[in-house]
């Protein structure tokens, strides 16, 4: 029977010990997180920020992002480069793919279900096509977390009254990278409570095609 995790790919990027260490830096840049709430980001996010405050927020926080994950977003560049046999390019008007954080106070807490457009959120040059999402997993409370997937049409469960069909766990693994297109039915699961010295930390990304036939990677 086919899962829905089938379409899902999913590639190593990373080893245990360039997660720690990333894991580490975005711990020490607390100062530079932006409080969304029940979680936090490094970064300018086009599903979090006012769109018109979304250039100026990523131009803010680009800064902090090229200063001290430069190395990591020219691998990720290049992988997808490789990958889609396209070049890969970052935007000075967009963010650039920042972290997700989550720490104890998210306990119990439900990721809204949801499909991804991030590119209706933000100014482009030309028409987009191919959009795609990523995220990288970097630390995981006790290695646990991963993405809930929903069958069915994003219409009928958003507008559902009565209980939800079962999702399927996709567990993630720290050091690796799952892409999608967006358009399959998902939620953030931290299937477990985390201690008060815990966090689950990703690398958030979206992607979209130019007229140019250049691939535009952000958050
Ligand atoms: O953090 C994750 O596991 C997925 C995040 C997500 O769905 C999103 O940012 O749109
Ligand atoms: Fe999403």
């Amino acid at each position: 029977m086919s899962k829905l995790q089938d379409n899902i790919s999913c590639v190593e990027v990373l080893s245990q010990n360039e997660c720690e260490e990333i894991a580490s830096k975005v711990l020490g840049l607390r100062d530079h997180w932006r409080d969304r709430g029940t979680f936090w980001t490094l970064g300018a996010s086009t599903y979090n920020d006012e769109v018109m405050a979304y250039p100026g927020i990523a131009w803010q926080d680009n800064a902090i992002l090229t200063r001290y994950f430069g190395k990591l977003l020219q691998e990720i560049a290049d992988g997808f480069e490789q990958a889609l046999k396209k070049p890969v390019i970052y935007l000075h008007t967009h963010g650039l793919p920042g972290f997700h954080i989550f720490d104890h106070t998210a306990n119990n807490l439900e990721g809204s279900i949801h499909i991804d457009q991030p590119e209706t959120r933000c100014w482009w040059p030309c028409e987009t096509k191919d959009h795609f999402s990523f995220t990288l997993a970097i630390e995981l409370p006790n290695g646990q977390g991963g993405m809930n997937l929903y069958e069915g049409d994003y219409e009928t469960i958003e507008n559902h009254t009565g209980p939800l069909p079962n999702p399927e766990y996709m567990p993630y693994e720290p050091g690796y990278l799952y892409m999608h297109d967006g358009q399959i039915i998902h939620q953030i699961a931290n299937p477990i409570d985390m201690k008060p010295d815990q966090h689950r930390i990703t690398l958030q990304g979206h992607g979209a095609t130019l007229s140019s036939e250049q691939v535009v990677l952000y958050f």
